[in-house]
């Protein structure tokens, strides 16, 4: 079966050609100037010309249905890469967890039963480590040499659930040293946060913004430097920030990389968006929809237009999404009347292709940065590269048709994410997800779902190729 995506601008991160693109099977096969085209055949002709033709979407953070604060997060691997589909997105990598106490594998073994024939897309696990000991560090070693797992999350936050204290992560981060894994960091000051949030409830302080107030910019900064610190006793541990949101933490970053550590960091669409005022700050229990941890900032700061400048200079990599959805009814409102029992999470998996390409038409960054935060970089830090994130012969054919002259309007009556509001409700993106390709396998074209549950295939990763 063979496929020619005729006449688009194929964007990648080092720049844009109109060029056309053929596919045999699952492979791209050929990058070709439109004028050696007309002799080629292929089964099925897409015009593509006045689209850019970029890879699929790769969002490296998402947990679906993890089970968290009480309940579960609402998209299923089902629903979750079903609507990521529609958005543009061709891979997830989500999260699997080892809760403290439990068996590292164990945990493994849970999220590949989750898994299993349930994804529209390519899938592939970073580990989350709830109890660092060990035997959790030997589990490391053999996650990398056979599993294919080459990214460990810790958390600095989550007292009591998922914290790790510095011994702990030193511990993970020598180890990680030693057999070239990635640590990631959920880096933000727990133990300071939970006195915070004490105090407040104390108060009768229990509105959804509180959450924001309770976690403040210098406990991401604090942690996510002590994070730095670390790793670089752990002999300059490769080390990446999550859903980093504060400009005080971003500046701890910049300073490791200009010293040459490696060190990374995300950021996420929320926090380029969404306002600790706005949106946290709605009145009555509304702030709820956007309680998710690291939290969003304030509009009074220069918090977001740091990150775009970030994004701009490669001090912040990628772009995820830390998709995390829960429903406001029975699990939203398990928090009212105490913001820290709602549960912590977004949903955005669907709109983080369209959201970023807002980011070009806003003048923040290139269609080349574009394509590198969401596809190529994910590819090269997580070892999918050059399987995915690039359009070029031998990579897997997963393309998206997008169209800088359609438009989408955000919202819960068309999104396709398993919640019961959207995050950005009324959001205009200038710009439209056309076509979506997953090795070679049309799944979305003009708004139609044409994928599968279960045609997701599980990636084995490789180490990191973006070291320094
Ligand atoms: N932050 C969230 O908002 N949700 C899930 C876990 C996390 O770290
Ligand atoms: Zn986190
Ligand atoms: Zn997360």
């Amino acid at each position: 079966m063979s496929l020619l995506v005729k006449g688009g601008t194929v964007v990648g991160p080092t720049g844009t050609r109109v060029a056309d693109v053929l596919v045999e099977g699952e492979k791209i096969v050929a990058v070709l100037d439109p004028s050696f085209t007309p002799t080629i055949t292929a089964n099925e002709v897409i015009d593509a010309s006045g689209k850019y033709v970029i890879p699929g979407g790769i969002d490296a953070h998402t947990h679906m249905e993890m089970p968290f604060g009480g309940t579960s997060a609402s998209d299923t691997f089902d629903t979750g890469t079903r609507a990521a589909a529609y958005g543009g997105t061709t891979t997830i990598i989500d999260f699997a967890i080892q809760r403290t106490g439990e068996v590292v594998q164990d945990g493994l073994a849970a999220w590949r039963a989750k898994t299993e024939g349930e994804c529209h897309i390519d899938y592939a696990f970073h580990m989350i480590l709830g109890g660092v000991d060990t035997d959790a560090l030997k589990a490391m070693d053999q996650l990398v040499a056979d599993e294919g797992i080459t990214s460990f999350k810790l958390f600095m936050a989550y007292p009591g659930v998922f914290y790790s204290d510095d011994g702990q992560i030193l511990r993970a981060m020598q180890t990680a040293r030693a057999n070239g894994a990635m640590i990631m960091m959920h880096a933000e000051n727990g133990i300071a946060i939970d006195v915070l949030v004490q105090q407040a409830l104390e108060r009768g302080e229990t509105d959804p913004i509180y959450h924001g107030i309770t976690r403040p910019a210098a406990l991401e900064a604090e942690a996510t430097n002590r994070a730095i610190a670390l790793a670089e006793v752990a002999q300059d541990c490769p080390l990446y920030i999550v859903h980093l949101s504060a400009s005080q933490a971003l500046a701890k970053v910049a300073e490791a990389r200009d010293a040459g550590r490696n060190v990374f960091a995300e950021t996420c669409p929320q926090y380029l968006y969404l306002t600790l005022e706005d949106q946290l700050g709605a009145p009555g229990f509304e702030g709820a929809k956007w309680v998710c941890s690291t939290p969003l900032r304030s509009k009074h700061e220069s918090h977001a237009r740091d990150l775009w400048k970030g994004l701009r200079s490669n001090d912040l990599a990628i772009v995820s999404t830390d998709h995390c959805p829960f429903c406001m009814k029975d699990q939203k409102e398990m928090g009212i009347g105490d913001f820290s029992k709602i549960p912590n999470g977004i949903g955005g998996v669907e709109h983080r292709v369209d959201l970023i390409f807002q980011g070009v038409v806003d003048g923040h960054l290139s269609l080349e940065r574009w394509v590198e935060t969401i596809a190529t970089t994910p590819a090269r830090m997580f070892g999918l590269y050059p399987q995915k994130g690039i359009v070029q012969p031998g990579s897997d054919a997963d393309l998206v048709i997008y169209d800088p002259n359609g438009t989408t309007r955000i919202g819960v009556e068309t999104h396709h994410m398993n919640m019961d509001y959207s995050a950005y409700e009324g959001v205009e993106i200038q710009g439209r997800v056309g076509t979506v390709i997953s090795r070679g396998e049309v799944i979305v074209a003009d708004g139609n779902y044409h994928g599968r549950k279960g045609r997701g295939k599980f990636l084995k990763r490789g180490l990191s190729s973006y070291l320094m």
